[in-house]
Order: C-alpha cells, then structure tokens, then sequence
C-alpha cells in the first residue's frame, strides 16, 4: 500500500480561515482592580506572543479587522502600564490583529485629546494598513472582554457603563472615552477638531459631526459594555474649556474646515517599545 503523509500542513484557503465571529476564546466578565501596581517587565512577560511595537495578529486564522487602538496621552504612565496589562490579553482573546500606539503630547501647552486621535489615526496608517480605529482614554478598562474592540457598521461607543457614572450613561448622546470607527467613517466626518484646547467638548462635538453625516451610535448591551476607570484627579494642563459649549453648538458650522484637512503637527519622536508604539507629537498651541 502506498504511504500518505498526513502531517503534511494543510493548504488552507485563506477564506476559509477567517477567525470566527464572536471569537471562541472570550472569557466573559473579568475582575478589574488597581491596588497592586504592575511593572512593564511584568506585562511584558504576560505577552510572549506580542511584536515589536505592541502588534499582535493570531497565528491560525485571519484577524476580521485589522485595528489601531489610539491613546491620547500626556504624563499618565501608571494608568499605561495597567491598560496594557488588561487590554493586551482581551484583544489577543478577541482575536485581532492590531497594533497599539501612545499619542504623546509634547511640552507643556493645553492638552488636546481629538487633536492627538487625528494625528494616531494619521500616523497609524503610514505603518500598515488599518481598517479600523479604537480610541480609547489610558485609563479605561473594560470589564468583558466580549465587548469587543473592534468597527461595526455603525460608529461604536465602546465605554458605556463606567463605574464613575455608576454603570449608567451620563447622556444618550454621549460618545467620550471608549469609540470606534472605521477609516471610511472618519473619512466622512473629516476626523476630529483639533482645535478642542483643554477638557470637555470634544466628543460631543464628534458626536454632531457623525449625526450631522446621517450616522447613528452603536452600543454593546450595558452589561458587557462595563468598564472601570482608574481613579484620578484632573491633570495639570487640562482645565475644563470654557468656549466648549459654544464650539459645540457650531460643528456644523466648522466640521469641513477643522479636522483632517486641516491637521498640522510636527512628530519629535516614534519609539517601538515591546507593549506599544509611543510617538512625541509637537501639536502647537491654543489660538
Ligand atoms: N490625558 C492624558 N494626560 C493629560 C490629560 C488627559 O493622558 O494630562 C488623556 C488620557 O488618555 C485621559 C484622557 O486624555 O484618559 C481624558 O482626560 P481625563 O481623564 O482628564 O478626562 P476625564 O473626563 O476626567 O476622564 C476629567 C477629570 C475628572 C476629575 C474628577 C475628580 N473627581
């Protein structure tokens, strides 16, 4: 008789090879704490399976999305090292490929959290090419991983039950924190104003560019949708902007002419840590 070699490896049609939706490794609601901090060296351990630069894809099946997940970011490197404590494991059991990049603001000037996701969506895409972008606050942590980062055909508020607004949403409209988009949604809202100096209006400005575009907000359920927030004082540089409701009430006004097509920043630095890309924006100041 002849001999068949059945340990050649398959040939597998990549189609056919898609990673099934939802992905069977999810484990359900997870335990979240902050009391004991945790090292980088430590993280870096928990993850083995991670690539230069905080890139993951899984090794036996082809990711649904290909996701950047952007971090506005200034100064709040204990908050990091727990987001990539819990988030690496979720998004590798969620079966994605991605990759994870810290938007760092330089200098001292007024924080501007949508400017700093503009220039992450825009510098993501000059590595590889993405299709999907999570945006999400550095301390946010979501407490079920079948809440899944990744772009639905509808805009996604991902954050919808944080522990600081008691499991509830602090307005119907609400869109700050956790979202995603695909590339082909920003394209349409002109990505985000960068001219949000300070805390507050942002996302609700974000929120009026999508409606004004005819989009509606997708949500998970409220109970997969939990996630706490490590608790924190408001950062040095970060006051509440007064002209935010002002500024709000005129995106429709502004949304063609702030945003993308207006974007301008200068990189200082891109550093390839093992858990995560760090680039070092100059984004200029409030005028
Ligand atoms: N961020 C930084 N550094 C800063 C400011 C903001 O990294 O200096 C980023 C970070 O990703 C943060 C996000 O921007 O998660 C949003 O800023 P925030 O956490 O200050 O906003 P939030 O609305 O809190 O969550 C406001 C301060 C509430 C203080 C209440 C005290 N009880």
């Amino acid at each position: 008789a002849t001999k068949t070699n059945i340990s050649k490896t398959p040939v597998v049609d990549e189609k056919s090879n898609i990673c099934p939706d939802p992905s069977p490794l999810l484990e359900g609601p997870l335990r979240i704490e902050f009391s004991t901090p945790v090292s980088l060296d430590t993280v870096k351990k928990e993850n083995p399976k991670l690539q230069e630069g905080g890139r993951y894809k899984p090794a036996d099946c082809v990711a649904l999305q290909k996701v950047a997940v952007i971090i506005p970011f200034r100064h709040r490197e204990e908050h990091l090292r727990f987001w990539l404590h819990y988030l690496h494991p979720i998004l590798q059991r969620q079966q994605l490929d991605y990759g994870v990049y810290v938007i760092n603001q330089n200098g001292e000037s007024s924080f501007n959290r949508a400017k700093l996701m503009n220039i992450g969506y825009v510098e993501a895409l000059k590595e590889y090419d993405y299709d999907c972008f999570v945006f999400s606050d550095v301390d946010l942590i979501p407490m079920d991983d079948r809440n899944t980062y990744r772009c639905y055909s509808q805009p996604r508020h991902l954050s919808v039950s944080m522990d600081k607004f008691r499991f509830k949403l602090p307005y119907k409209t609400y869109f700050g924190g956790v979202c995603s988009l695909s590339k082909m949604q920003i394209l349409e809202i002109n990505g985000f104003p960068n001219t949000y100096w300070g805390w507050g209006g942002e996302d609700d400005d974000i929120f009026n560019r999508l409606n004004h575009r005819g989009m509606f907000i997708s949500r998970p359920d409220p109970t997969i949708g939990k996630c706490r927030m490590i608790p924190h004082k408001r950062d040095k540089h970060n006051e509440a902007n007064p002209h935010r409701f002002r500024r709000v009430s005129d995106t429709f006004l502004m949304m063609n002419r702030d945003g993308l097509n207006s974007l301008n920043y200068k990189v200082v630095s891109v550093q390839k840590n093992f858990l995560y890309t760090k680039i070092t924006v100059d984004v200029g100041w409030p005028y």
